[in-house]
């Protein structure tokens, strides 16, 4: 114990206290788990302690923390209630994520408890946006982060201590180093086994502490908080602990021996602190035993919480994916002045105006000194400068998961992505985080993050710049999808966007950067609202994006043809606009889908199954798709445009469908 700290007995009893109802609390966890009241991966955190109980003793009730899946005591050492835990992992409404998350997923955004994470290095990013948005914000409080030393050997590890020591984040890492990650022993996934020495290479202040001991353990974070606050830097403390169970419910624990384990618990922090406190007689056998039995009860109380709460109505299953709309209605078209614009400028001036809002920022890999890969943010780092134009390094996840963070902290960030090919390294962020923070807290927590990105092909860029996979985002619920086809809709979309509560993601088109159009000043209609552009008589052609162009000219072509084409812009991918697309398809009873996406599994695809599922009996053909042929895009100019849906085809297929041949 280090004696050479004046703390005094009162709170050194808390913090036995405090260490006592998360071994117990988690004892019992393990019987409920065999009795199947509780289910899923339970994992315990029992000889780890001390550092959840130091960490927040040091810390204020402002500080935001982002917990792993392994965080019942980071979470009762914040204060969530022991009932909400437990009734959480009993999967209850009156859980503190009403029952929605389970024991991976504890949120309490009352007490800033940013959930546990269960995608092993995926907090780290989260929690170094939400110190962006305390550092924007000049809050001064910190964003903690806990994750175990197999975090390290992940990616967005290194991505999120490289942007928190970069730009200044005041953020603490803090590693809870017990040595094995599931079964695999530390120095069998790292050749450097000196975690702070991983962090001291990126610039961060790291200090190593010996994490069986509470007192320590405050007493470095105590340090850490100090210097964070200080000096408005990220801070890395490596707590060196060990887990005395398995690494879930379901380890036979074959990769380590016995005597270790029990070599290990001689040191554990209740041990260590009650020897200390009674051998210097701060803690009498009575008053040892009123804390525990105080625990005990406590303990029966959540237990006949959890029992008693209710399970959720299924009709409420899907509420909370989104939230409730709460944009107001706007006026939209045709009411204002128009000028021309090349789309490029259009997504540019959009940007321009979403800056009115203070809490809005452009975020990506060469946007500024670049000027933007494909253009769109040329001259913006000169007019706005570097707080609103941030620059990031090649790190699509670190960066996407900041911009989560921040949005999470407050913000309204829009995040560039060069390109949907690199949106790939970025997935995790989007997919396990953005899209399903809402829900699986219970709906406590929202993502307004808008997140851009250049699509499709046409350039020339081969196999790894070129496709159109808004498909695999519109597949994902908590996430929207825009794909802006006009130039009034690249600028106006991206201030729609930025109005809604959830995570929105924009697909701009490469090919329809060069070209003219009207720009208004005001939007066409509501983000999610389908647009005919052409009215038709005859025939249905749905498109979106960067083919809209083509389907139009294929239905003027049409048009000389004697057949009335309609054209449907689906403008928003998710949710579809599926009245729009029905209204059409009973009035015209014949459709065309014209989708950039590979026909296996495209959007197509969807809409097809969407139409012969609701508009069956107003079809008079079936429902055609025109998609890219099935190769990664080729290079050379006349296979890429062989590979592309062309005029010809669309005008050609149309021509079949009126004849009867099909
Ligand atoms: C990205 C990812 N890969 C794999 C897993 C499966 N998994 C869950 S926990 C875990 C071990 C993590 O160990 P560590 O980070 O040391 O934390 P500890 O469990 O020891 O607290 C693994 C491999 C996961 N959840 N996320």
């Amino acid at each position: 114990m280090n004696d050479k700290l004046h703390l005094d007995k009162n709170h050194l009893v808390e913090q036995l206290k405090q260490m006592l109802r998360i071994r117990l609390f988690e004892e019992k966890c393990a019987e409920l788990y065999a009795q199947e009241k509780i289910r899923g991966f339970l994992h315990l955190y029992i000889g780890e302690e001390a550092i959840a109980v130091g960490v927040m003793a040091a810390l204020k009730p402002e500080d935001q923390i982002v917990a792993t899946y392994r965080e019942h005591g980071h979470a009762l050492s914040r204060g969530l209630s022991m009932k909400s835990v437990l009734a959480e992992m009993y999967g209850r409404t009156n859980g503190c994520s009403k029952g929605r998350g389970g024991s991976m997923h504890l949120f309490d955004k009352k007490r800033n408890f940013y959930g546990g994470n269960a995608i092993v290095g995926g907090g780290l990013p989260l929690a170094a946006g939400l110190a962006m948005a305390n550092k924007k914000q000049a809050t001064k409080n910190i964003a903690v982060c806990f994750f175990g030393e197999g975090a390290v050997a992940e990616g967005e590890f290194h991505e999120a201590i490289n942007l928190a020591a970069l730009w200044d984040l005041p953020v603490l890492f803090v590693c809870e180093n017990n040595g094995y990650a599931m079964g695999t022993a530390l120095s069998l996934s790292e050749s450097e086994t000196n975690i702070a020495k991983k962090a001291q290479s990126y610039g961060v202040v790291s200090a190593q502490v010996d994490g069986m001991n509470v007192v320590d353990v405050e007493a470095a974070t105590d340090k850490a908080v100090d210097f964070i606050r200080t000096h408005n830097k990220p801070y890395f403390l490596e707590c060196q602990t060990y887990r005395f169970r398995g690494h879930s419910s379901f380890d036979g624990q074959l990769y380590r021996d016995k005597a270790e384990i029990e070599q290990w618990k001689k040191h554990g922090p209740v041990v260590q602190l009650t020897t200390w406190l009674t051998q210097n007689h701060q803690l009498s056998d009575d008053e040892l035993m009123a804390i525990e039995q105080g625990i005990e009860q406590e303990i029966s109380a959540a237990i006949e919480f959890a029992e008693q709460g209710e399970l959720e109505p299924i009709e409420d299953l899907t509420k909370d994916v989104y939230s409730p709309q709460t944009i107001e209605e706007q006026e939209y078209l045709p009411t204002s002045a128009s000028q021309n614009m090349t789309y490029r400028e259009a997504l540019r001036a959009g940007i321009e105006q979403s800056f009115n809002d203070n809490n809005v920022f452009l975020m990506g890999e060469d946007i500024g000194h670049y000027g933007g890969c494909y253009g769109v943010s040329k001259g913006l780092l000169e007019r706005y400068g570097e707080e609103k134009i941030i620059d990031t390094p090649l790190c699509e996840s670190g960066f996407v998961g900041i911009g989560v963070g921040a949005a999470l902290g407050g913000m309204r960030p829009i995040v560039e992505v060069m390109t949907v090919n690199f949106s790939l390294l970025a997935m995790d962020q989007i997919v396990n985080s953005a899209a399903t923070l809402r829900h699986m807290s219970g709906g406590q927590v929202n993502v307004p993050v808008v997140i851009r990105m250049a699509c499709g092909a046409g350039l020339q860029l081969a196999a790894q710049h070129s496709h159109s996979w808004e498909n695999l985002y519109a597949h994902i619920p908590g996430l929207k999808v825009l794909s802006p086809a006009t130039h009034n809709d690249a600028r106006h979309m991206l201030l729609q966007a930025l109005q809604d509560p959830d995570p929105v993601l924009i697909f701009e088109h490469v090919m329809l950067l060069n070209t003219q159009g009207e720009v208004f000043d005001k939007a066409e209609a509501a983000m999610e609202k389908a647009l005919v552009r052409k009215q038709g008589t005859d025939i249905t052609l749905l498109t979106y994006g960067g083919n809209l162009p083509k389907v139009l000219q294929a239905a003027s072509t049409l048009e000389e043809l004697n057949i009335s084409a309609e054209v449907i812009d689906l403008r928003c991918l998710r949710p579809l606009d599926i009245s729009t697309i029905l209204a059409s398809v009973e009035k015209n009873h014949r459709v065309i889908i014209v989708d950039e996406g590979w026909k296996t599994g495209s959007l197509a695809g969807e809409l097809s199954a969407i139409i012969m599922e609701q508009g069956f009996w107003h079809l008079d053909a079936p429902v055609q798709r025109i998609c890219t042929q099935e190769v990664p895009m080729p290079y050379p100019s006349h296979l890429e445009q062989a590979a592309l849906p062309q005029v010809a085809q669309i005008v050609s297929c149309a021509q079949r469908l009126l004849n009867g041949e099909y």
